[in-house]
């Protein structure tokens, strides 16, 4: 388990150094390229990924001077790896949503056209390779303790053969970050982490991804809490979240957060998950967005009151899905909507503006 290649695709090495800083093979050659690729879409994402000095988080830059993690991975097959740069710069032939996203979005973001939907949220690799334990944090960012898990953890993946798993412990692939660095990680001003959760946040880690969105697309993702802690505890309350913002706010620690669980939730039991004394069912989030723009979406957990007895998040099936319709506005996309607003609305658990946050009503979602 968690053996985790992110050696197949280049982003990997801009957005997942912290947790996997010990696997990341390019030729000289890819590095730059694929440097290029990406740097238009982390520019505004500050490039503050961790203090902890892994070498690859330079690599925005293009430079070669951080191969020095580029040791012997064992990754021999540099068609595999120029496959996914080739399809970056070409317009991603294999996303049909990305493509047709980016040609409606031409008009009033050309500048924002390089990744138009979220990427890899299911955590396979884009393109997915084959074969068992080859999920990757592709296209997203990571700071603490993260890892790719399958199956064999005791909770399947709810899309494909991959999940991600951000905890407050510490494994193989790194160990759980104060407070204060996770939140500054996930655009977060430093304490709401303790306002929102009602007590002291004390470590964790984190994940996050940057994506350009229309108005009226929701994010939609699938969720599953594990905990050594008793369940319910007071002030071992250990608790995941997700975070949003426009990206253009990142330097500003502008992004909302939101909590999905803790160790409150009514659907704790023993679940015979890998590591975990109990876990609880798996749950989808629906946010519908706004207003057109460029977001940072972000994923955490964080011990409360003291940093021992860990818990961890299982997230998968990470996805923008395209309505075609403004949730706070008339249908004005031609030709593309199958649905009235009220059905989109209704379907979703909140929308993001502005302000935040709002729960929508009539939604199931336990974490409003
Ligand atoms: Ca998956
Ligand atoms: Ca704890
Ligand atoms: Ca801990």
């Amino acid at each position: 388990m968690a053996d985790i290649n992110p050696t197949t695709t280049p982003e990997l090495e801009n957005n997942t150094s912290d947790s996997q800083s010990s696997v990341s093979i390019n030729p000289d050659g890819t590095d730059v390229r694929e440097a290029e690729a990406v740097v238009s879409v982390d520019d505004g994402m500050g490039g503050t990924t961790t203090d902890s000095g892994s070498a690859s988080d330079t690599n925005t830059d293009g430079e070669d001077g951080t191969d020095s993690m580029n040791g012997s991975n064992g990754n021999t097959t540099s068609e595999d790896e120029t496959n996914p740069i080739t399809d970056l710069t070409n317009s991603a032939p294999q996303e049909d949503i990305s493509e047709v996203r980016r040609t409606e979005s031409e008009a009033q973001q050309s500048s924002l056209m390089s990744i138009s939907s979220i990427n890899n949220g299911s955590f396979e690799g884009n393109p997915p390779e084959p074969g068992e334990d080859r999920g990757t944090f592709d296209n997203f960012r990571t700071i603490g303790d993260t890892s790719i898990e399958t199956n064999d953890i005791g909770i399947a993946p709810t899309d494909a053969e991959s999940q991600a798993l951000i905890t407050t412990g510490f494994s193989d692939s790194g160990g759980s970050v104060e407070e204060s660095d996770l939140s500054e990680f996930l655009g977060l001003t430093s304490g709401s982490l303790d306002a929102l959760l009602d007590g002291d946040a004390t470590e964790g880690s984190g994940i996050k991804q940057t994506f350009t969105a229309q108005a009226g697309d929701i994010v939609e993702f699938d969720y599953t809490l594990l905990t050594n802690e008793a369940t319910p505890t007071g002030i071992f309350n250990d608790s995941a979240f997700f975070t949003l913002g426009k990206s253009s706010n990142d330097s500003s620690g502008a992004n909302f957060a939101l909590e999905i669980a803790d160790t409150s939730d009514p659907t704790f039991s023993d679940k015979s998950v890998e590591g975990y004394s109990e876990a609880t069912d798996t749950k989808t989030i629906k946010v519908a967005i706004s207003e057109a723009g460029t977001y940072e979406l972000g994923f955490g957990i964080v011990d409360l009151s003291d940093t021992i007895v860990d818990s961890g998040i299982l997230v998968d099936d990470v996805k923008l899905i395209s309505t075609g319709v403004g949730p706070f506005s008339s249908p004005s996309v031609e030709g593309t909507q199958t649905e009235s607003d009220g059905a989109i609305t209704s379907d979703v658990d909140f929308t993001f503006g502005n302000n935040g946050f709002e729960p929508v009503s009539g939604s199931s979602n336990p974490a409003q």
